[in-house]
């Protein structure tokens, strides 16, 4: 198979396992679960459950196993971006090319649709069959410090007290990590996990998360501004970057272009341990380096 139809064909697995696991858009309280929904499967590009099922098959082990966490990352994923766009956070208008959850169901109702979703993100874990090496609290206790105030919420601590002053690199490598790389470290953590990986893989897919989560976070800040100034129809330039603490902004486009290009490579070397088996991982961080959306 190739990439495009491996990543194609995981996401609609993903998609279905998803519906199946929500609480259908009737029950009731209906608005709370058609929020949820609404928020769910509104167009994302799946990224983190495809890297855990990624890397479920890269250690060996089955995508069926995996199918929980998989869901479960992307749960949790949604939930973050329901709160990060209400109006005390970001205020964003538009999210996956649809009007946000608060725009639509209200502020009240989006906050309580983030806190359903990371709740259910719990429930559908909880269903994760334990292996050899990682009883079910091992999964509970990753993705539970991953959503936590060291990790996904610390992270977004550190944006909203770096608003309205320049960040230095390693402040916004501070960011990077806890908001974009540790889920997609964690959705691979936890992937490699259901397929009993040894403490080599396990390691090796942590590292390639590592890496992979920071060129990831580098890359969409470059497609911020060039997407940005395409529709401006202007030449991308400092003063347009420097409105929000990014590495074109910090780097300049060309210095960020080369360090989404170092960091894939680090992650892509970071798989060494895993062999041959190791390939698809390394394809989706090339195509991640390439990707215009
Ligand atoms: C808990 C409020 C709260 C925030 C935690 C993760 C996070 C911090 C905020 C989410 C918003 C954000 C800009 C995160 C950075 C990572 C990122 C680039 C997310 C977008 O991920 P994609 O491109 O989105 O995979 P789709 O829509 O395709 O799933």
């Amino acid at each position: 198979m190739d990439l495009k139809e491996y990543l194609e064909t995981s996401a609609a697995q993903v998609d279905a396992a998803l519906d199946g696991f929500l609480p259908s858009a009737k029950q009731r309280p209906a608005k709370i679960h058609e929020a949820m929904r609404y928020s769910l499967f509104a167009g994302g590009k799946r990224l983190r459950p495809v890297l855990a099922l990624a890397a479920a098959e890269a250690c060996g082990g089955e995508i069926e196993l995996a199918m929980p966490a998989a869901c479960a990352v992307e749960l949790m994923h949604t939930y973050s971006l329901v709160h990060d766009d209400l109006p005390c956070m970001d205020d964003d208008d538009l999210r996956r090319g649809r009007p946000t959850c608060h725009k639509v169901f209200g502020e009240g109702m989006a906050v309580l649709t983030g806190d359903a979703l990371l709740t259910e993100a719990f429930l559908i874990l909880s269903e994760t069959a334990p292996t050899a090496r990682y009883p079910l609290s091992a999964f509970i206790a990753e993705f539970a410090i991953t959503g936590g105030s060291t990790k996904l919420i610390g992270g977004q601590v550190l944006d909203l007290e770096g608003e309205g002053r320049e960040l230095k690199k390693a402040e916004l490598v501070r960011i990077h990590e806890a908001k974009t790389a540790a889920l997609l470290t964690s959705s691979l953590r936890l992937g490699a996990m259901s397929a009993n990986a040894t403490p080599a893989k396990l390691d090796a897919v942590t590292d390639f998360g590592y890496h992979l989560g920071l060129a990831f976070q580098v890359i969409d800040d470059i497609l911020d501004v060039t997407q940005t100034t395409e529709v401006l129809g202007k030449t991308a330039g400092k003063d347009e970057a420097v409105a929000k603490a990014t590495y074109p902004a910090i780097l300049g486009l060309d210095k960020a272009r080369k360090e989404a290009a170092r960091l894939t490579k680090k992650a892509m070397e970071s798989l060494e341990p895993l062999g041959g088996k190791g390939s698809r991982l390394r394809e989706i961080a090339a195509y991640l380096l390439d990707r215009e959306y």
